[in-house]
This record gives structure tokens, C-alpha cells and sequence, in this order.
């Protein structure tokens, strides 16, 4: 970079350095200057309070690294519910995610420097004996490239970049000969077959043993990767570059990344979501900060940091401009079409767009960065978590959380940026949440569904990486890290490398690269590193007075895609055919669409399908209005299948050694009691006989006033239903036949009824597949009184609740769930959605729902004509945005009342209690596992 841009405004205070490192030093020396800046708005938190909350965050590692290590440890990751090792190959394939695991002891690697940032010397030393020791790089095994370049080729590299920092104060890491920078360059070579294409981007995924496209590799035939799949690789080849010497690495990825600049849309400077590795033709052409290309743009940014390269920066701020452009509409980022700058590509947000506002203070741009975090934190405390995708009405959209890291690290930099305590108070917010909704007995396990607080059996090696780093240093205090942090700069993992790198081996940064700048528009170089004293010139309630607006944005929203249509027809654009209004048998609705290049397909079912070919369209407007619409009608359509879908249901153990700590995801069925209607239903288990229920029950002493358990299979589920509510069970629970189902692998569905009235069924059942109900099985054989909880969201579990007595008799638990009943019967369910990968449903004979997912854009006529005031979008796009806020407004306080604390206590135990029962529960998981869970 030129010196002018790199000195200006703030590059004054660190001189030794060559200018591009001035940078990397100047942009951590602005962050940290920004704490000091801070006296007044939210209440400052003390010293002891951040003190505590980091020893929180510290214990909190141990639970996770504790039980990965005990339980886990050398397999891949934990699986915190059935605390045992993920092995490849052992559990059913969860599809493209199971590509990070590559036997090489992912959680191992991607801890080793979280232990040096935690002040952990002592076991980062064992860690590294252990990764020395025990993991083997030459597995026969396929993995992504990207996830192995993050996790552990970045994880082999922090560990080594703090190694010889330990090693060189003396302490320490004396042995140390660069063993695990050896092992790092030993990964490059095998990743380096990856990159043999015609455009320099690399295959998606490779084979470590036999690299690619050898009879035995099993890959080597995809055509297309992700934007961020072939961009992120700079940082950590570069490193291991300058770190060895071997230019080869550095080489690689600056091609992939050149030949990503080279292909961006020309005119509106934005890159699609996936890119076909032969042609570099955009396969996927719609454009967000979120999954697919978000750390691309992360590493654009960071490689100009480490290296100092003017063209990065160059890039980055082009990309920058067009983010901000078209894809910022404050406080949301919507992802777009690159072709078509202006057109929404979708109605949602996914939560990996979180780390943004963590870039955009990076790059210096901080008011955007306070809003969309501010709006996060606005759904996180709807939802506890951020769920992986939620609409621009804040609604979920996809339900899961794997307790990503990415909220944490905007918050993280964002306190760097301002010092407003809030930001402290957020992450104290994030670290409660951790610990009552995601911490089992054996780890943290990830949300299967944060409307019912249920989980799944993962805990994703990134957790240890980058959510205890981040949330760490958010509370630590300069001396309460053994190295500067701010000589570092974080991977997209949050992997540590030294900012030392650019003036090391830089044969490259002036060569190999486009050429195309030589000359540097130096406005581009404004904002870029600010000094925070700049930008907070005598106001410390520069933040606050930003958020403030926001912090109703969850609860009074209106549907912001529909909004730019709207204000298409306010901006005198001729108004289209609106989805909802549109009838396939009005000749003049047909006109309309042919005009926008529309055609209607009949299909043989009695459903129409729909297709656009916009150059069928009479005019480019036209074709604009018939894109809107089929976006329109995919939305609606998508929405109507989504109202005939019940939203899944929670089976919460509630007695000893459990406390409510493990919560199962249940299948609803399409009669008995509604759930959601009616809070919960509580009650001891008894197995039925026979087991399947489908004759008069031979052991209703044994079940009346409990809830009965029966196996799936051999008749209809409303008989089931009728044979244990005839035996005065006061639910039901359907275990699955089929050996090894588990909500992990497998998509929910509902239990359809007998096709006749069902209205005689008033007990609520819910589904368990085969892995889950064992988990019942098994606890009941080991300790016999099992109890349950049927709601559709799980209760906050209460340490009070441990030391109560358990309701003895069947009576009290019926009585209470009459109670409950009794008491509850106005919530209104209006935020469920099902997730996009959960709406098929599943094909047993007896089960089915009818309700299968179609083709997006495919309506039965019957459907188009049900009444669209009966959903959001449809009513907003009425204009009674006012409605919808009442609404929502309603639903939130019914939810507060439903707050099921009342039944589960509020006093605080102590600590070393709890640990104590922490400790209890783990020994019977481990005694669950030898009976082979
Ligand atoms: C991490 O592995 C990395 O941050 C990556 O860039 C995307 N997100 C996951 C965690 O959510």
C-alpha cells in the first residue's frame, strides 16, 4: 500500500514498522485506544464483575474440552448427549457437514491456541504432545477444503504461532522444533492437488490419503464450489508460506483469489453464492455477507492486514461499496441477485451474516455495525439464540443452532471499538443462555430447535475455537492475557497469527498479483482502520444513541422484501399481478403473466406449475415485475405449506439425575391435545402392553395416570392413541421401530390421524425416532421412575427443582397437568416455522401426513384460494402493518405469560452444588453408555 494512505489519520504512533505492518498494528492500536474513550452511558461494569464473568467463560471451556477429552478424545468431536466420540463412518452421515471430519482429532487442533489465550500454558503443552502423538494427516478419507484449511490447518498454525511465542519467554514450549508447523506444511502438500483446475479454484472437497481424481480419491468430479470456499485460504497459506519459506502456498491461493476479482458482476461489483470451478460461471447468482461467501470478504480484508497488499484493499472496499449498496438496508443485510442489484433474492437472513459487524469495525465503519448487531440481539433475546435463518419479520426460519460463534465476535469487536459496557452486558446475556439452555452433563450440545429448546447430539469443534476466545478476551483485561492480542490477528476460526508474518518471507506480496491497480484512489483508504477517537469525538453515547431506535425492531416489525415492492409502486412502477390476487382461470391474470414472460404448466395432480423465462418477457420491466411476482408466489407458497405443517414438539426428562437438562425433539401429531394450546402435559413413563398398542392394552394398572410409551409400527397411530387413553394414560409417546433413526439425520414429520374423526382423542402424543426414545428406554431401566415433560418448548430447568421432592404419586401428576390444561388455553402460535430442511415429510405406510413439500413454485388451485389474511406477509402486504404490531405485540406478552418458571422455581443454588449433580449426571451417562446407548 502507498505510505500516504496507509499513515493517514492514525498511523502515527507505531513508526518502526514497515508500512504494511503499520497497518496491522495501527488497526489494533485503534481498537484498543477506543476502551479508554468510554466514560459514561450504560452503567460501567466493575472489575470483579468482569473478572467473574471470565472465570464463567473459563470453567465453561473446561466443561467442554473436559468432556471432549474424557469422552471424546481421539475421534473427531463430542456428541455431548450420548457423550461419546464422532467416528466418521460409525454414526449415519449428517451429509455435507460431516466433511470437516477427517480423523485427525478436529477438536484437539482447533482448541490447541483458545488454551493460550485462556491462560491454559500447562495443558496447551500436553495438547500439543497429544496432536504431536496422535494425529494422522494420511487418512483415507474425504474432506472439505475449506473447513480442513480453517480448523486445522489453521488450527496447526495458531498452535505453532503461540508455541514459539511461549517458547521464546522462556517458560514454556522449551522442546519445541516447529513439530506442529511441520504437520501444518505436511497439510498444505496434500491440499495442494485440490487447486489442479483450469481456473486455479480449488475442488470443494479431497481425499487426504489419495488427493483427488485417482479411482480411489472418490472425488474429484464437482463442478462447483462456494465463493467463500474457494476465497478463504490466503490467510493460513500465506502464513504457512512465510512461515516455511515454500512460496507455493501463498502462490495458490492469491490465484483463487484473482480469478474470484476477475469473475465478480462487472457492474454491480458483487460475486454470487457458488461458482462452477471449470468455467467460473456463477452458479448460484444471488449476493450476501452470509452463508456461502462471508469470508471472502473477511479475508480480503485480513490479507491486506497481514500482507500489506494494496489490491486487497483495493477489493475489499469495491466489494464494500456494493455491499452497502445493495445488500445493507439497515439494520438488515438481504441478500440480493448480482445481475439485478435492486431485487431481494430472498426474504431471510441466515446466522453466519453475524460476523459482519464484526468486519465492518475492521474496516471502520461503525454505525451499520451497531445496528445490525443491535438487531441480532434483538432476535437472540426473542429466541435465546440466533437460529440459523430468520425472516425480515424476525420470524424463524430455520430453527437450528449450533452454538456458532459468530454473534460473540461482532460483540467482541464492537466493545474493542466503542468500550460501551452494553456490550459487556451482551455477552454476560450470551454466556447465561449457554449455560441454561445448551450446557447437558456432558458438554454444550447444540440447539436442534430454539423454539422448543431441544437438542442435538453435536458440539461442533468452532465452539471450542472461536466462542470461549472471544468471549474471553471480551471480559479480560490486557494483563489477564500472557501475550499481547493485539500483535495477532484472528482467521475466520479465530485462529491466532502473528502480524510479524508481513515483513517475512514477502517474495510475494508484489508479485503474482492482478496488476490492474498501480495507481490508488486514496479515498478509498478514509475510513479504513479509523482511530476511534476520531469517531467518537466527545460522545460516548455515540452507540447507545444508535441502538436506541432499534430496540423494538423484533417485536414492531413489518416485512421488510414486501416493503421494497411496495415502494416499487409508490415510485410510479407499474404495479404487477400480486401472487395472492392471481387465479390460473381468469384470462386476464394469463395475459399478464405471458406479458412478464410467465408461462403456466398444468400438471397431471390438478396443481399449476409456474416458470419464468425473462427473455420471453415483453419488456425488460416486464421481466423485472415477473421476476417479483414469482418471488411473490414461491413465498406464498412456501408459506402455505408451511401453515399445514405442525411446528416439532420437546420431551424434556425431568426427574433425577435429568432436572429437565435433556431435552428431546418430538414429532407433533395431527390430533389429541394441542400442545401448543395447552403449556405442557407432565407425568411419569410406563412401557405398554403389547408394546405396539394396537389391541385393548393388557397393563392399564401400569399406565393409567402415566404417559404411556408405544412402539411405532402394525396399526394406524389414532388406534395406538385410543388403545392407551382407554387404559387412562394421560399421553403418549411413539417410539420408532426402525433402529437408528434420530432427529439428527432424519427430517420430522407428523402423525396424520385415521382419515376419520378424531375428536375422541384428547391425550397429547408426540413421536420419539429410535435414538431418542432409547434415551427414555434407557433411563428407565436404570432408575425406573422416569418423568417427563410433553410441551412445545422446553421448560427452564431450575437447580431448584433438584433439591425438591419428585411428585410421588400418579395423582400429582395428573392433577397438575389438568392444571396446566386447565389454565392455558389463549396463547396464540404465530412465530413457528418449519425449517426449509425440515418441510418434507417422512414416507412410513401408517405416518404420513399428507402435506409433502413441492416444488416451490407450484400451487394447487385449491391453495391459492385459501385466505391469505391468515398469514403475516399476506396481511402486511394489505397494509395493516399496525395489526401485525399488536399481534405480535400480544404474542410476546402471552409468551412471557407462559413463562413456565412458575413451576420450576427461582432460587439460586450454588455453584459447587451444582457441579456436584453436574457430576452425578455424568457418571450415569456413563453408565447409559455402557449399556450401549
Ligand atoms: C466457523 O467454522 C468459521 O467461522 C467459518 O468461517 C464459518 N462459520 C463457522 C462457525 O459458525
Amino acid at each position: 500500500m502507498s505510505e500516504a494512505g496507509g499513515g493517514r489519520g492514525f498511523g502515527s504512533s507505531v513508526p518502526q514498522r514497515a508500512p504494511w505492518s503499520l497497518v496491522a498494528a495501527t488497526a489494533a492500536f485503534c481498537l484498543v485506544s477506543a476502551t479508554s474513550v468510554w466514560t459514561a452511558g450504560a452503567s460501567p461494569m466493575s472489575r470483579e464483575e468482569k473478572q467473574k464473568l471470565g472465570n464463567q467463560v473459563l470453567e465453561m471451556f473446561d466443561h467442554a474440552y473436559g468432556n471432549y477429552m474424557e469422552h471424546a478424545y481421539p475421534a473427531d468431536e463430542l456428541m455431548p448427549l450420548t457423550c461419546r466420540g464422532r467416528v466418521r463412518g460409525q454414526e449415519p452421515s449428517r451429509g455435507d457437514v460431516d466433511d470437516a471430519l477427517g480423523k485427525f482429532s478436529l477438536t484437539l487442533i482447533d482448541s490447541l491456541d483458545t488454551l493460550v489465550v485462556l491462560n491454559k500454558t500447562k495443558e496447551f503443552e500436553d495438547a500439543v504432545r497429544k496432536v504431536l502423538r496422535d494425529v494422522n494427516l494420511d487418512n483415507d478419507v474425504v474432506v472439505s477444503v475449506f473447513e480442513t484449511n480453517i480448523r486445522v490447518l489453521g488450527g496447526l498454525l495458531g498452535g505453532h504461532s503461540l508455541a514459539i511465542m511461549l517458547k521464546e519467554k522462556g517458560e514454556y514450549m522449551q522442546w519445541y522444533s516447529d513439530e506442529l508447523l511441520q504437520m501444518a506444511k505436511q497439510l498444505g502438500y496434500k491440499l495442494l492437488p485440490a487447486f489442479n483446475t483450469t481456473s486455479g479454484l480449488p475442488y470443494p472437497r479431497i481425499n487426504l490419503k489419495f488427493g483427488i481424481r485417482k479411482p480411489e480419491a472418490r472425488t474429484g468430479t464437482e463442478t462447483d464450489t462456494c465463493t467463500a470456499c474457494a476465497g478463504t485460504l490466503i490467510l493460513e497459506f500465506a502464513a504457512l508460506s512465510r512461515f516455511t519459506g515454500a512460496t507455493i502456498f501463498e502462490e495458490y491461493a492469491r490465484k483463487a483469489l484473482d480469478f474470484l476479482w476477475e469473475k465478480r458482476q462487472r457492474s454491480s461489483n458483487l460475486v454470487g453464492v457458488t461458482i462452477n470451478i471449470h468455467t467460473g460461471d456463477w452458479v448460484r447468482k444471488d449476493s450476501g455477507v452470509g452463508a456461502g461467501i462471508d469470508s471472502y470478504y473477511e479475508y480480503l480484508l485480513k490479507a491486506y492486514v497481514l500482507l500489506g497488499d494494496d489490491s486487497f484493499l483495493e477489493r475489499f472496499n469495491t466489494h464494500y461499496d456494493a455491499i452497502m449498496r445493495y445488500i445493507s438496508q439497515p439494520p438488515l443485510l438481504l441478500d440480493v441477485h448480482i445481475h439485478k442489484p435492486m431485487l431481494n433474492a430472498r426474504t431471510w437472513m441466515d446466522a453466519l451474516l453475524a460476523f459482519f459487524p464484526g468486519l465492518q469495525v475492521l474496516k471502520g465503519d461503525i454505525r451499520p455495525a451497531i445496528e445490525t448487531h443491535e438487531m441480532l440481539y434483538q432476535v437472540i433475546k426473542k429466541h435465546n439464540f440466533l437460529p440459523e435463518a430468520f425472516t425480515t419479520d424476525f420470524r424463524v426460519h430455520w430453527a437450528q443452532h449450533p452454538l456458532r460463534p459468530e454473534f460473540a465476535e461482532s460483540t467482541y469487536f464492537l466493545y474493542k471499538a466503542t468500550g460501551d459496557p452494553y456490550y459487556l452486558e451482551v455477552g454476560k446475556t450470551l454466556i447465561e443462555n449457554l449455560n441454561k439452555y445448551a450446557r447437558v452433563p456432558c458438554g454444550f450440545a447444540a440447539m436442534k430447535d430454539v423454539r422448543t429448546g431441544s437438542h442435538e447430539d453435536r458440539m461442533d469443534s468452532f465452539f471450542l475455537a472461536e466462542m470461549f476466545k472471544y468471549l474471553y478476551l471480551l471480559f479480560a483485561d490486557k494483563e489477564d492475557v500472557i501475550f499481547d492480542i493485539e500483535d495477532y490477528i484472528f482467521t475466520t476460526e479465530a485462529h491466532l497469527l502473528p502480524l510479524w508474518l508481513s515483513t517475512t518471507n514477502q517474495r510475494l506480496s508484489k508479485k503474482n498479483t492482478t496488476s490492474e491497480y498501480t495507481e490508488l484512489d486514496d479515498s478509498n483508504f478514509d475510513w479504513t482502520c479509523p482511530n476511534t477517537q476520531i469517531l467518537f469525538p466527545n460522545d460516548p453515547l455515540y452507540a447507545q444513541s444508535i441502538r436506541e431506535p432499534l430496540k423494538n425492531v423484533v417485536d414492531k416489525s413489518c416485512p421488510r422484501g414486501i416493503i421494497r415492492v411496495e415502494e416499487s409502486f409508490r415510485s410510479g412502477a407499474k404495479p404487477p399481478l400480486r401472487a395472492r390476487d392471481f387465479m390460473a382461470t381468469n384470462p386476464e391474470h394469463l395475459e399478464i403473466l405471458k406479458k412478464m414472460g410467465v408461462s403456466l404448466i398444468h400438471l397431471k395432480d390438478g396443481r399449476v406449475q409456474l416458470v419464468q423465462h425473462a427473455i420471453q418477457a415483453a419488456s425488460p420491466i416486464d421481466a423485472e415485475d415477473g421476476l417479483r411476482f414469482m418471488q411473490e408466489m414461491i413465498e406464498l407458497s412456501s408459506q402455505q405449506q408451511k401453515e399445514q405443517q405442525l411446528p416439532p414438539r420437546a420431551v424434556q426428562i425431568v426427574s433425577h439425575p435429568f432436572f429437565g437438562r435433556v431435552v428431546l425433539t418430538a414429532g407433533p401429531a395431527q390430533f389429541g391435545l394441542d400442545l401448543s394450546k395447552h403449556k405442557e402435559t407432565r407425568g411419569f413413563v410406563a412401557s405398554s402392553k403389547p408394546y405396539n398398542g394396537c389391541s385393548e392394552l393388557t397393563n392399564p394398572e401400569a399406565v393409567m395416570g402415566k404417559i404411556a410409551l408405544i412402539q411405532r409400527g402394525q396399526c394406524m397411530f389414532a388406534e395406538k392413541a385410543r388403545n392407551i387413553q382407554n387404559a387412562g394414560a394421560i399421553g403418549g409417546i411413539v417410539i420408532d421401530d426402525n433402529e437408528g433413526s434420530s432427529s439428527d439425520t432424519a427430517p420430522l414429520f407428523q402423525m396424520a390421524g385415521d382419515g376419520k374423526d378424531t375428536d375422541d382423542i384428547t391425550i397429547p402424543m408426540l413421536f420419539l425416532f429410535s435414538k431418542e426414545g432409547s434415551i427414555i428406554l434407557d433411563a428407565i431401566r436404570e432408575y425406573e421412575e422416569v418423568e417427563v415433560l410433553l410441551s412445545d418448548k422446553a421448560k427452564d430447568r431450575d437447580p431448584e427443582m433438584e433439591n425438591e421432592e419428585q411428585p410421588s404419586s400418579e395423582n400429582d401428576s395428573q392433577n397438575q397437568s389438568a392444571e396446566q390444561i386447565a389454565s392455558s388455553s389463549q396463547e396464540v402460535d404465530l412465530v413457528d416455522q418449519e425449517s426449509p430442511e425440515e418441510s418434507s415429510l417422512n414416507s412410513h405406510p401408517e405416518s404420513l401426513s399428507p402435506a409433502d413439500t413441492d416444488n416451490a413454485a407450484s400451487i394447487s388451485p385449491s391453495e391459492q384460494n385459501s385466505n391469505p389474511t391468515e398469514n403475516h406477509e399476506t396481511t402486511s402486504l394489505d397494509g395493516e402493518c399496525t395489526d401485525l404490531d399488536n399481534q405480535l405485540q400480544e404474542q410476546s406478552e402471552t409468551e412471557e405469560d407462559s413463562n413456565p418458571n412458575v413451576s420450576w422455581g427461582k432460587k439460586v443454588q450454588p455453584i459447587d452444588s451444582i457441579l456436584a449433580d453436574w457430576n452425578e449426571d455424568i457418571e450415569a451417562f456413563e453408565m447409559m453408555e455402557k449399556d450401549e446407548l
